[in-house]
């Protein structure tokens, strides 16, 4: 088995995941969109990770998904509504017994992308580490934090796991991944789609708790409906928690919508609405936000799913 890292998605964690993987002696590929943004690349000739205001360059080899050639592990760096379209292209170069390593937040596009490639193992990862492209091909690393990897099925932790420790990124392999999802997916939920309809940063929220508190109520409900009563436990104290410590920030789905960029809605609140309607849920806070935020995105332009 090859020991390279093909990093799908040369966007903000991407380019974290493989200048940190990189620097450490390890094997990275990129594998950019098409021909022209590997022509595009090719010119700048690497990626630049801004850390503490110092650039530092990283010649990473790059190629698309047309280019032959096994791949035995995966990072796939892409967001959620982009992953399963992303593995359909690259599903032949899928060796068996590969390993995919899903970065997305939210939950959904992790089946999505295990129901095309049944030959290989699907490892989630839950990442509050922050980074954003500050130019193509540059990214600032702006927010410490951790990143949880595990399998559902399989609760091995993969032999490469330390290649992670030695390159600085900071991970624990974990049996509880989907507890893990859901808790950040709840919090997601209860914060960010507030954010943008209150077009306020997150601090804005303390002047709507009564709100947030009946939305962390319904969630609560739903991921004890779910099976995931450890990710209910205190989440009003933890969102309100997360709304004081993160309050002069502007949430994710806030800073995508004021720059006419694409959300996940589909893989969080959508995927909760999804849910609860299949478990016979009614959570007409919940449902309510939902369709508050589809009218805001469409009302913009913006795909409401
Ligand atoms: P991003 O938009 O910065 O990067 C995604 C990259 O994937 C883009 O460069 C895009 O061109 C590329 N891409 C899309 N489809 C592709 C394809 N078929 N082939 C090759 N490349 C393709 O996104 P991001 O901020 O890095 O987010 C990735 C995921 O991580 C999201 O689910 C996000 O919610 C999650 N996340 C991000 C952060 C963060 O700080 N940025 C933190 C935690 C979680
Ligand atoms: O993860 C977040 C986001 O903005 O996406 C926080 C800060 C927790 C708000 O939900």
């Amino acid at each position: 088995m090859s020991s390279t890292w093909h990093i799908l998605g040369a966007g903000s964690l991407g380019s974290l995941w493989a200048c940190r993987l990189a620097r450490a002696g390890k094997a990275v590929r990129l594998i950019l969109r098409d021909e022209q943004r590997l022509t595009a690349y090719q010119q700048v000739g690497g990626l630049t990770l801004v850390e503490q205001d110092q650039p530092h360059h990283y010649a990473i080899p790059a190629e698309t998904a047309q280019a032959h050639g096994p791949i035995h592990r995966l990072l796939v760096a892409c967001k959620a509504y982009d992953a399963a379209p992303a593995i359909a292209h690259l599903a032949p170069r899928l060796a068996e017994g590969a390993e995919i390593v899903l970065l997305q937040n939210g939950l959904g596009s992790q089946d999505e992308v295990a129901e095309q490639v049944p030959h290989a193992r699907c490892i989630f990862a839950s990442s509050t580490e922050g980074a954003y492209r500050e130019a193509d091909w540059q990214v600032r690393f702006a927010g410490h934090g951790f990143n949880w990897l595990g399998d559902p099925n399989q609760p091995t932790r993969p032999e490469w796991f330390d290649d992670l420790h030695d390159s600085g990124i900071p991970a624990e392999w974990t049996v509880d991944i989907l507890t893990r999802l859901w808790r950040k997916l709840a919090l997601n939920c209860a914060i960010n789609p507030l954010t943008v309809l209150h077009d306020c940063h997150n601090g804005g929220l303390l002047e709507h708790l009564g709100e947030v508190s009946a939305l962390c109520d319904e969630l609560s409900q739903l991921l004890h409906r779910s099976g995931q009563p450890q990710a209910a436990d205190d989440l009003d104290e933890e969102v309100q928690r997360v709304i004081l410590a993160t309050a002069a920030n502007y949430s994710s789905m806030y800073q995508d919508v004021r720059s006419g960029r694409r959300t996940e809605i589909h893989y969080l609140l959508g995927h909760a609405c999804k849910a609860a309607a299949r478990h016979g849920l009614q959570l007409p806070q919940l449902q309510h936000l939902h369709q508050r935020l589809v009218d805001n995105l469409r009302a913009r332009g913006l795909p409401s799913a």
